[in-house]
């Protein structure tokens, strides 16, 4: 496939509920949409990038920057056979996974219409319908989150993920758990701790939590090995994965037993496919993070959730859940048995609705 033009959109979309986790808070969404022309296909990427440098430092502005000045111009004109193949053209700009991800997703919906594949068949996909859980932010007192996930619970949620941070976590997960002690529930510290203020989360190894997510900063994986002998629950690791070799190195050192994988954190698909078959080898269970994703990224996430190594519930909820509208003709909803249906048609399966999608945009940018 030859790449042929690239547009830009910056896309702002008011979320339903304020999302708080221990870095930041939010009231809108944003991320950048990818239109890619190549052989005269369209395909669609979405840049997970947020607003604000809370979970990682990629912004929208860095990757707005990233895509004009090096990426686009780099892949433009290019002949690619696999969507995989943008990495060896990206392999000159260091870091900005999120960036790359975008383009490479992209690509995969080109190839996808191209042969009339849907991504799920691309990738080998074995499930035609996914798990999935709900990701429930920072809430004002133990009560009010108690009322908030009994309210997803309504939805039909089985799994819950609860964000904490310091002096909101332990009365807050305790309040969860006495309120249903029978959901899967796992929680979400997205870096807040030290090796010494997470032995205040000790109380947490008495909860029968699935996993506690990402304790420790990123670069922490010594530190998240110390911290994973102490406890008896699963530590399972979000930001500090980018690659296979950090995959590796986190399992070998036993920093962790569980892990998160998002395509936009490791740079795409291809990449996220290496480390899910890395870990299915040796036996290490993984699950699908999101962050927020519009219908384009929801629908990739949930083809890639659909592989034989995820066998814990996904971070991909209904679009409701997040969402009063959205830039896809396709509006996900949750089946009655906590799951979701991976689209089926070529590429991601999805259509954009052109009119919202308008609506949202702040700013355009075509290239060449
Ligand atoms: O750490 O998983 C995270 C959202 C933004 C940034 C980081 C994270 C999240 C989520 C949202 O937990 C999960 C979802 O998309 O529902
Ligand atoms: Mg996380």
């Amino acid at each position: 496939m030859i790449i042929e033009s690239v547009v830009l959109r910056h896309v702002r979309m008011p979320l339903r509920s304020t999302f708080e986790i221990s870095s930041s808070r939010s009231d809108d969404r944003d991320c950048i949409l990818l239109e890619v022309i190549a052989d005269g296909v369209v395909g669609y990427g979405e840049c997970v990038a947020d607003r604000d440098p809370g979970y990682s430092y990629e912004t929208v502005g860095t990757s707005w920057h990233i895509l004009k000045e090096f990426l686009i111009p780099a892949v433009l004109g290019r002949d690619y056979i696999e969507p995989g193949d943008v990495q060896n053209t990206a392999q000159f700009i260091k870091g900005h996974l999120m960036s790359k991800a975008a383009v490479e997703m992209a690509l995969w919906d080109i190839k996808g219409k191209q042969e009339g594949r849907s991504l799920r068949n691309l990738l080998g996909g074995i499930r035609s319908k996914v798990d999935v859980g709900v990701s429930v932010g920072i809430q004002a007192s133990p009560q009010v989150l108690v009322n908030t996930v009994q309210d997803y619970i309504n939805q039909g949620y089985r799994r819950i993920k609860i964000k904490i941070k310091p002096q909101k976590d332990i009365e807050e997960t305790q309040a969860v758990r006495k309120a249903f002690p029978d959901i899967l529930l796992q929680v979400d510290a997205n870096s807040a701790y030290t090796l010494e203020s997470a032995d205040t989360l000790k109380p947490l190894d008495d909860l029968n939590l699935l996993l506690i997510e990402q304790p420790l900063n990123e670069d922490d994986i010594i530190d998240h090995a110390q911290l994973q002998s102490k406890f008896r629950t699963a530590i399972c690791l979000d930001e500090s994965i980018l690659s296979v070799r950090h995959a590796r190195q986190a399992l070998d050192l036993g920093a962790c037993r569980i892990i998160n994988i998002k395509p936009g954190r490791v740079g795409g698909i291809s990449q996220a496919m290496l480390i899910h078959d890395y870990c299915y080898k040796r036996n290490i269970p993984v699950w699908c993070g999101g962050m927020l994703e519009t219908g384009v990224g929801r629908a990739a996430n949930l083809a890639l959730a659909s592989l034989p190594g995820f066998t814990l519930p996904g971070d991909i909820s209904a679009t409701e859940r997040y969402y009063f509208e959205d830039i896809t003709q396709q509006w996900f909803i949750l089946n009655s048995d906590s799951t979701i249906t991976v689209p089926d048609k070529p590429g991601l399966g999805i259509d954009i609705d052109m009119k919202n999608l308008n609506k949202y945009t702040l700013e355009k940018l075509a290239l060449p």
